[in-house]
Formats: C-alpha cells, sequence, structure tokens
C-alpha cells in the first residue's frame, strides 16, 4: 500500500505543500497517540477556560492546538495559522506560500465519553501584497489548495483532496505510515440516510422542518421511502459516514439566538468538507449559496451547511426554496 508523500507526488503536487501536509501528518500521529492514551496521558477534563467563543476547552484542545501551532509554524512554507483555539492568525515564516486554517479538535465534547473526534484543516495560498492580518485568510472555499481531516475513530484515518479526488489513508501504527485505503471516494447521489441534530427541530425555519417531516414519513410519505438517521456530534465523523456510504448532512440555520443562527465554521468546517464532499461527487450548500463560493469576512465566520448525496442535498435545497415562495 502507497504511504502518503509518494501518493501525493504521482498527483505532481507542489512540493512546498507535501511538505506542509507532511507536517500535518507528524501532528495527526501524535495526537492519535495522546488520545489513545485516554486517561493515562492525564490530559482528560476541562482547563475551566473558555476559548474566544465561550466554548470551555478541554485539556486536549489546548495541547492539539498547541502541537499544531508548533509543528505548522516550524515549517519554511507556512506563512501563518488560524484556528478555532485562537482569537487572531499566528504568523509563521514571512517567505512562507501557504497559509493553514484548522479545527484542532473537532467534536471535542465526544472526548470524555472515549468517542470520536477529528482534526480538520485547510490549505490556502499567500494572498498578493500579503498584509500579515487575518484578511489574508478571507479567501472563498474555491482558493483552498488542500483540505481534510483526520479521524481519530477505531482507526486513524486521513483524508485528504488536493484537487485531485479524495484519498483516505489509514495509519499503520506497526510502522507509524498512513496508508492509501481508498484512492477514489466517491458519494452516490441517491441516498437513505440523513444526519442533522433534530433536538433543534422547533427553532427550524418552515422548510427545513417540511424536508425532515417528510424524510420521517417514510413510505408512506411523499418521498416513498424510509430513511435512517444518525448523528454523532462531530462533524468529521458524520461527514466521514457520508463519504463512506452517503446521505445527507445539515447544519441549518436555526432560531435559539438572535446572535448565533448558525453553528459551523466556514473557514475550518465548511470549506474544507466542502471541497472534500464536491471532490468526491456530492454537494455542498448553505441555504442560498455553495459554500464554496461564500467570500469569507471574518476568520471564524460561522455558516449553514447542507451537504453529502448530491440528489438528496437538491431536494432539501428545493424544499428550503419553496417555502421562501
Ligand atoms: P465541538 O468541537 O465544540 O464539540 O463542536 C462540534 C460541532 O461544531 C460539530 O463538529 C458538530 O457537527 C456539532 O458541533 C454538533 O453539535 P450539537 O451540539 O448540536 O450536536
Amino acid at each position: 500500500m502507497q504511504r502518503l508523500i509518494p501518493t501525493l507526488r504521482k498527483d505532481n503536487v507542489d512540493a512546498a505543500l507535501i511538505s506542509v501536509l507532511h507536517s500535518l501528518q507528524i501532528c495527526a500521529k501524535e495526537i492519535a497517540y495522546r488520545l489513545s492514551q485516554g486517561e493515562m496521558a492525564g490530559v482528560l477534563g476541562s482547563t475551566l477556560d473558555e476559548n474566544i467563543q465561550g466554548e470551555t476547552q478541554k485539556k486536549l484542545d489546548v495541547l492539539a492546538n498547541q502541537l499544531l501551532k508548533d509543528i505548522l509554524l516550524e515549517s519554511d512554507f507556512v506563512r501563518a495559522v488560524a484556528s478555532e483555539e485562537e482569537d487572531g492568525i499566528v504568523n509563521g515564516n514571512l517567505q512562507g506560500k501557504y497559509l493553514v486554517a484548522f479545527d484542532p479538535l473537532d467534536g471535542s465534547s465526544n472526548i470524555d465519553i472515549n468517542s470520536v473526534v477529528g482534526t480538520i484543516f485547510s490549505v490556502l495560498p499567500v494572498p498578493a501584497n500579503a498584509s500579515g492580518e487575518a484578511d489574508m485568510f478571507l479567501q472563498p472555499g474555491n482558493h483552498q489548495v488542500a483540505a481534510g481531516y483526520v479521524l481519530y475513530g477505531p482507526s486513524t484515518m486521513l483524508v485528504l483532496t488536493t484537487g485531485h479526488g479524495v484519498r483516505m489513508f489509514t495509519l499503520d501504527q506497526t510502522v507509524g505510515e498512513f496508508l492509501l485505503t481508498d484512492d477514489q471516494v466517491t458519494i452516490e447521489p441517491s441516498t437513505r440516510e440523513f444526519a442533522i441534530n433534530m433536538s433543534n427541530y422547533r427553532h427550524w425555519q418552515d422548510g427545513m422542518r417540511r424536508y425532515v417531516d417528510d424524510l420521517l414519513q417514510g413510505v408512506e410519505g411523499p418521498r416513498g421511502k424510509n430513511f435512517n438517521m444518525r448523528w454523532v456530534a462531530a462533524m468529521v465523523a458524520d461527514v466521514h459516514r457520508v463519504l463512506c456510504r452517503g446521505g445527507l448532512f445539515a447544519y441549518p440555520w436555526d432560531g435559539r439566538s438572535a446572535d448565533k443562527p448558525y453553528k459551523l465554521r466556514l473557514m475550518y468546517e465548511g470549506n474544507p468538507m466542502a471541497w472534500l464532499v464536491e471532490q468526491a461527487g456530492g454537494l455542498a450548500y448553505t441555504e442560498s449559496q455553495r459554500i464554496m463560493t461564500i467570500q469569507p469576512t471574518d476568520i471564524h465566520q460561522r455558516i449553514s451547511v447542507i451537504l453529502g448525496s448530491a440528489d438528496e442535498v437538491k431536494s432539501c435545497l428545493n424544499y428550503l426554496e419553496s417555502s421562501q415562495k
């Protein structure tokens, strides 16, 4: 089985970008090891600090963030990083060609129940006349040069695109290498599975409620087929399932609090997942726009997300559109 770096070389990926992805795989192996130590690593539980988004940080969030920062900023090719756990960007090498945005541990509330978590990342080119400020990162998702995630589950997997389709690598613990285990991930257009946090039902728009109502009616309803539902509460795991066997994943607009109508972050959740899903033949939208075309206004911007099997995403968007009329 092929290792990560030779696979990237075969795809003619720029040597500097390969080096950045190599740094990311070093971080992934270290984070995977710490997670596998569980309670014994002495890192579980809350630090009692809050990150800039008002969420309690877990010790492993802090540790993963620090590791990613330290290793990426050591690279000659990384100009700056942006993290879910950092208010502003952190500058690295002034000559670096790339910017890396990441969520160090997505689904971190799963850590204390020994469940699946992941690291999501997005690599962007440094724009011309780079300011050294956060605005360097404010590029739409279709500027990404690499995107992916590491899933820390029963096995550790790296799922990656550089624009040559989606590849899945599995960490072989015996040799400490990510080996290519699926070289052409594809998402079937139709599905019978959806993922959404149903407890928010009463806060959704009418169109989203009507869409889910019809899914729940199964063969007796207008969709004429039964649907299954899954929710891991870590985007990385829910999107991984969609990449493996299709499905629709949604975290839509909701009216719980006027100042926070969206949950997921554009730069290090929406964009990288959108590119992976599109590269695998699926679709990734907000209620009204292809995610990859959104012009970001803030590195921590939140958006709604509807992604997965193409026919099902279209169907969901039709419900939303017709309820606007
Ligand atoms: P945390 O990383 O803060 O735990 O959040 C994970 C997440 O942003 C995303 O990965 C999940 O899809 C979503 O939250 C789960 O949200 P619910 O709390 O509504 O289940």
